[in-house]
């Protein structure tokens, strides 16, 4: 019998929950689905229990979902390296391991892992492959994506089953109340957003699931702090909060939500596997980087859309990633959205199947790694 593969997993967590949540997604994902051995390293053990209430952080070593959780400090002792060495998001490699990869008689399978965009210059730069200036080793960057000449999207075999099974035994709510979901970065736009609809005619249910926007929240509803439990009602709204989830409740949240505020990296695209409408507060980056970014997105996702709904669309998303939008354009942008909500839901669920015809990415990482060993 032949050994399993072996794959390390190198996580740092740079800021917030997406570091961990894409490593942690791909770790659980390739020991589930794949004849492979996983190793996950991460340097911020308390960030990686949130999203996954398993994980000890006062246990350096542990078994977690198929997976061998390694806490990445000083202290960390590295064995033998793997076959597959996987960099998420340029989290480097410590030298000794790197020195440990090179003493190999057949230099591990190194991929770096870059940030998910809908840019089409990504298209060229997935699978490039740089050599190290020094040593024999050559690290190739794997770039997630939406087309064919990408490396893909992260998405579990049975997610789609699993959220057709969830919503046959508990089916959604449909009927006169209109539930968002509400996660982002938080600012001004959130008290603006909770403003108008507060004031507007239509029944609105927010869940907010306890993330930083919950200080925004507060302050709209001129309270000090929120908690899980907490429920509050200002004219047509109500909303309330949420315990922070596990991933896969924060699954089950997104599928039964009528539209769902999503942002970064993961929770955006499980807002697009949920198949509802979805409005997306983008990491902002140096430079408004990110606009382009955001751009590139709304371009490929309208393409087949109607101008009207496309135009809505463009419009509100633009309006939300502002640091400060006027309230008026926020209600009026909110408006002009949700008018086209039947559109956006239709929209929502093909545009899902289409992406889902494409290759995952960890069966697309997996491949990549064959073909290199
Ligand atoms: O948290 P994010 O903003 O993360 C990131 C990283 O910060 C990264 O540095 C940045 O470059 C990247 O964004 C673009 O957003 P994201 O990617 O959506 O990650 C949130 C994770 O938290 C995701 O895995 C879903 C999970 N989550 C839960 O598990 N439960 C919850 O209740 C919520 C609200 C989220």
């Amino acid at each position: 019998m032949t050994a399993q593969q072996r794959w390390d997993v190198f996580c740092r967590v740079v800021d917030h929950f997406g570091d961990v949540g894409v490593s942690w997604r791909l770790a659980r994902q390739l020991a589930a689905e794949h004849p492979v051995k996983v190793r996950l390293w991460v340097d911020d053990l308390h960030t990686f229990h949130r999203i996954e209430a398993a994980v000890d952080p006062s246990v350096p070593v542990q078994a977690v979902g198929g997976v061998e959780v390694q806490r990445w400090d000083d202290l960390a002792e590295f064995s033998a390296p793997a076959e597959v060495v996987i960099e998420a998001f340029g989290s480097r490699v410590p030298a000794a391991y790197l020195d440990a990869m090179a003493a190999q008689p057949r230099a591990p399978v190194w991929i770096n892992l870059e940030y998910l965009s809908a840019e089409s210059w990504v298209e060229g730069c997935h699978g490039v492959a740089s050599p190290h200036p020094t040593l024999p080793l050559v690290k190739h960057f794997f770039f997630p994506g939406f087309t064919a000449a990408t490396g893909g999207l992260l998405r579990e075999r049975h997610l789609e089953s699993r959220r057709v099974a969830e919503l046959a035994q508990r089916p959604a709510r449909v009927g006169e109340v209109c539930t968002v979901s509400l996660f982002g970065y938080g600012g001004p736009a959130v008290g603006g957003l909770l403003g108008t609809w507060a004031h507007g005619n239509q029944p609105m249910l927010a869940l907010v699931p306890e993330s930083r926007l919950l200080a925004d929240v507060a302050s709209f509803l001129g309270r000090d702090a929120l908690g899980p439990g907490d429920r509050e009602q200002r004219g047509a709204l109500t909303v309330l909060v949420l315990p922070f989830q596990d991933q896969d409740g924060y699954d089950r949240l997104l599928w039964r939500c009528d539209c769902n505020f999503v942002r970064g990296e993961d929770s955006f695209m499980r807002a697009q596997w949920a198949r509802r409408p979805l409005v997306w507060n983008i990491y902002a980056q140096e430079g408004g980087a990110h606009w382009a970014k955001l751009h590139a997105f709304q371009t490929r996702y309208s393409e087949t859309l109607d101008e009207e709904t496309a135009a809505a669309l463009r419009e509100f998303w633009r309006l939300w990633n502002l640091s400060s939008p006027s309230p008026t354009a926020l209600a009026t942008g909110w408006h002009r959205f949700w008018a086209c909500r039947e559109a956006l839901a239709l929209h929502a669920e093909r545009w899902a199947a289409a992406l889902q015809a494409q290759t995952d990415l960890t069966t697309n990482l997996v491949t990549f790694a064959r073909e290199r060993l």
